[in-house]
């Protein structure tokens, strides 16, 4: 019996890197499933997600992070350390970074920090769909000579491309371990959770400017009516001004129809069942730099 003479191996990897990289891209496209919300807004990742992919001889629970930034707010403050705070936590660290960019300082701040971190590190080259593959050779030379990376991976998590490699690469570094989680869960979050970021993206996604980063989303309620098919989601998108929140609303409230529309399909995939969705607006000034507004959102170590 090939299942009872094999180890099962499993793993904790972090992912982490400046924002907009594609961490939580990455994410979705190995677990071929949305838990992580993803926006080409830095700092759409607030918290620490995990997302568990199991296959018949091995777990890889992936730790998606906030990107490191320099922090302005508390918020920022608390992601920054979030993500810094996961790589002496893991198995095994990916750092992942955009084909498109040049090494900066905010690549260097991070590498810094893997300095002191005793587990291996392995670089991930994300967006190669964006590059002339002959730059490649390159671009991986510069990273080699800033830190001695176990290994370096070139990826597209957008197109997939390479990604099953970079799995394969994965699992030779995993130790033999228990099955932490299920053959069928994927993430760690509870749905509410998950639903409240569903909203959240919209925002992000329809919205420019302060706007993005001045949102949360509280779920407040979540129903069944009874005998009927559809499942009742009400929430509040929480805002920091009152200018903010006529922005959310719009003209006659189309962006937040449009908010609602956007959300609710994404929500109704995830819980593969119809979904009523009530939305309101609140203002909740500066609660990014108020602690126990950030407790209460879930921003919480
Ligand atoms: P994160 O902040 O690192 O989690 O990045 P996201 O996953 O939110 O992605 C940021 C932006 O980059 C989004 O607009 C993604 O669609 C885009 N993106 C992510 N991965 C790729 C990729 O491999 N190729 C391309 N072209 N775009 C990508
Ligand atoms: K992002
Ligand atoms: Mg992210």
């Amino acid at each position: 019996n090939k299942k009872q003479t094999d180890q099962f191996k499993s793993g904790f990897i972090t992912i982490v890197g400046r924002p907009n990289v594609g961490k939580s891209t990455f994410l979705n496209q190995v677990l071929g499933q949305k838990i992580a919300i993803m926006s080409d807004k830095a700092q759409t990742t607030r918290n620490k997600i995990q997302g568990v992919y199991t296959t018949d001889d091995a777990q890889y629970i992936f730790v998606d992070t906030p990107g490191i930034h320099k922090p302005k707010h508390k918020l920022g403050t608390f992601m920054t350390k979030i993500a810094l705070n996961t790589l002496n936590q893991v198995d095994l660290v990916l750092f992942m970074v955009n084909a498109e960019q040049k090494i900066g300082p905010g690549d260097r701040f991070i590498i810094e920090h893997l300095k002191n971190v005793k587990q291996p590190v392995l670089l991930v080259i994300n967006k190669i769909d964006m590059i002339p593959k002959e730059q490649l050779l390159e671009i991986m030379a510069a990273y080699h000579k800033e830190f001695d990376f176990a290994e370096i991976v070139p990826i597209s998590a957008l197109t997939g491309e390479n990604v099953s490699t970079l799995l394969g690469t994965i699992h030779s570094y995993l130790e033999e371990g228990p099955k932490y989680y299920p053959d069928d869960q994927v993430t760690d979050h509870p749905e509410r959770f998950i639903i409240s970021e569903l909203i959240r993206e919209k925002v992000l996604v329809k919205t420019r400017e302060e706007i993005p980063h001045s949102v949360a989303v509280i779920i407040d309620d979540i129903s069944k009516e009874e005998g009927k098919d559809i499942i009742d989601v009400q929430a509040s998108i929480i805002v920091e001004r009152p200018s903010q929140k006529g922005i959310v609303i719009g003209k006659n409230g189309s962006m937040l129809k449009d908010i609602g529309t956007l959300a609710r399909k994404d929500i109704q995939d995830l819980l593969g069942s119809k979904v009523f969705l009530e939305l309101w607006v609140k203002v909740v000034k500066d609660w990014r730099n108020k602690q126990t507004h950030l407790n209460n959102l879930g921003y919480v170590e």
